[in-house]
């Protein structure tokens, strides 16, 4: 091993965010942003390494539930891309476009995929002809291509995006809305194992996904008050099947067209979610399922007993590299403190020490990322004792970040208190009467945007929209966003 990467950062995840995050990308390994592309990121080992655990999590997930793995290309013509109306209008200026001259100088142009509706549903159109055909759903993990408009972060706004994309086909609206309800719980459950928490909201209808009829999204909390919208679940109806023409055979002869959900996990955005809600002034702090290096042994090596404490630390390691990803750091041009340092960089969620005492005592002190706790154990025990060490990080990890979700939203019964939430780096809680003109008020005057409206649970306003004083439809969320 080498010794690089000692330098720890000096920056503050809450009161400086942005340097914190962009210096931790580098030390800690995930992406290196110098690329000469802008918005194009290099993933640096730790940062592919997270997102490949985060797509095996999600995929096994979405092949239990019936998903099939297919791979779509990449390009489609203008023509097939421009049929859905409102879809076009949505990505027209974002898409990146390839031309292409043959000897005659007669130019043709293929559209590169900004997500794969466009893509896939001509070809649903062959391959659906009657309701045996249904439900039909797909996924795929790709890159997909924006030009984004907005300003490019690495990770949270990137023009490369790295993403699950699934699309589903169904007879009816009501079997439509049991997926919208299932896709919803897949992607709950792979965020609650990472421990990242999120708000579900359902946007605005000015916000909503190009082609949709309603969009859902998973806002995750960020440290700079910003949410980061890190997956959604769209309900598409049947404006795709029209345009596309998507139709099948009904159970009683008569034809009808499917009614259509796609639905996008971001991988990048959730990476950018594990470390800016998990890490902390020290580094990374990964969850134990996504970690590169879930245990790290460090032996505390003494004059004239090297080879008796290398020894018990090769032990230990034989024992814990069965079931778990493990490092025996026995870099010799390092010092030990040097080591902590590092791997509390990495996020390294259990740290293991041995030494001459530890050989004496036949004990094992571990130390836990998360909380910097040092736990002592007998040597017996040391399996048994990782293995609730582990669960209690994941389990704190959620905790912590969910306290930390209900602290940040704040209830706001006027535009001054809403303003004062969001330069607080919070999300403010407001009645809105639903008008697009308090919409607008709200976004200039506040700062932050209605999110939209809780999915999962009902709320209730108990006062008046807060830009217009008049009586108020819904309770939204306010933030600003990435
Ligand atoms: C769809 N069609 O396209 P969506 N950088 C990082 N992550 C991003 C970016 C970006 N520039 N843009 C989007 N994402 C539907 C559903 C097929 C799949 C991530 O939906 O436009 C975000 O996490 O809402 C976003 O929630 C997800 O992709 C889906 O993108």
């Amino acid at each position: 091993m080498t010794s690089e990467g000692q330098q720890v950062t000096s920056l503050h995840k809450f009161s400086n965010f942005t340097e914190w995050f962009d210096q931790l990308l580098l030390e800690a390994r995930i992406a290196d942003n110098r690329f000469p592309v802008k918005g194009f990121l290099v993933y640096l080992e730790n940062g592919a390494y997270i997102m490949e655990r985060i797509r095996r999590i999600l995929e096994e997930k979405l092949e239990r539930t019936g998903h099939k793995l297919m791979l779509f290309p990449l390009v489609t013509t203008e023509e097939f891309f421009s049929r859905e109306a409102e879809h076009i209008k949505g990505f027209s200026t974002e898409v990146f476009v390839i031309e292409q001259k043959d000897e005659k100088g007669s130019e043709r142009r293929l559209v590169i995929r900004p997500t794969s509706e466009t893509i896939m549903y001509p070809m649903f159109k062959l391959w659906i002809r009657s309701h045996a055909d249904l439900p039909l759903k797909v996924h795929q993990s790709v890159n997909v291509y924006r030009y984004e408009t907005k300003a490019t972060r690495p990770l949270y706004r990137v023009r490369e995006i790295p993403w699950n994309e699934g699309h589903t086909a169904h007879e009816s609206p009501s079997d439509a809305e049991r997926q919208v309800r299932e896709a919803i719980e897949i992607y709950s459950q792979v965020l609650r194992e990472l421990g990242i928490s999120f708000i579900l909201l359902k946007r605005p209808d000015f916000d909503k996904f190009a082609g949709a009829v309603y969009s859902i999204a998973f806002d995750s909390w960020n440290p700079d008050g910003k949410v980061n919208q890190v997956a959604t679940v769209h309900n598409l109806g049947r404006n795709f099947s029209k345009a596309y023409d998507i139709s099948f055979e009904k159970k009683d002869g008569s034809r009808g067209y499917v009614y259509q959900l796609c639905y996008g996990f971001g991988y990048s955005r959730v990476l950018a979610a594990i470390i800016a809600q998990h890490g902390d002034d020290r580094g990374l702090v990964l969850p134990p399922v996504v970690a590169p290096t879930q245990i790290v042994i460090i032996p505390i090596l003494f004059k004239g007993q090297e080879k008796e404490v290398l020894d018990y630390a090769e032990n230990i390691f034989a024992e814990l590299r069965e079931k778990w990803r493990t490092v025996l750091d026995d870099r010799e041009d390092i010092t030990p403190g040097e080591k902590f340092y590092y791997w509390e960089m990495m996020g390294a969620p259990v740290r293991i020490e041995v030494g001459p005492r530890e050989i004496l005592e036949e004990k094992v002190t571990l130390t836990r990322r998360d909380t910097l706790e040092r736990i002592q154990c007998s040597r017996l025990n040391l399996s048994r004792e990782v293995e609730r060490l582990m669960e209690s990080i994941i389990q704190n990890l959620r905790e912590k970040s969910e306290r930390m979700l209900r602290k940040l939203i704040i209830d706001a019964g006027t535009m001054e208190e809403a303003s004062k939430a969001i330069d607080n780096k919070c999300i403010a809680r407001v009645a809105w009467c639903g008008s697009i003109e308090c919409a607008q008020k709200i976004k200039e005057t506040v700062g932050g945007e209605i999110r939209g409206e809780r999915y999962d649970i009902a709320e209730h306003p108990n006062g008046p929209c807060i830009a217009c004083g008049n009586s108020a439809k819904t309770v939204v969320y306010l933030a600003r966003a990435y």
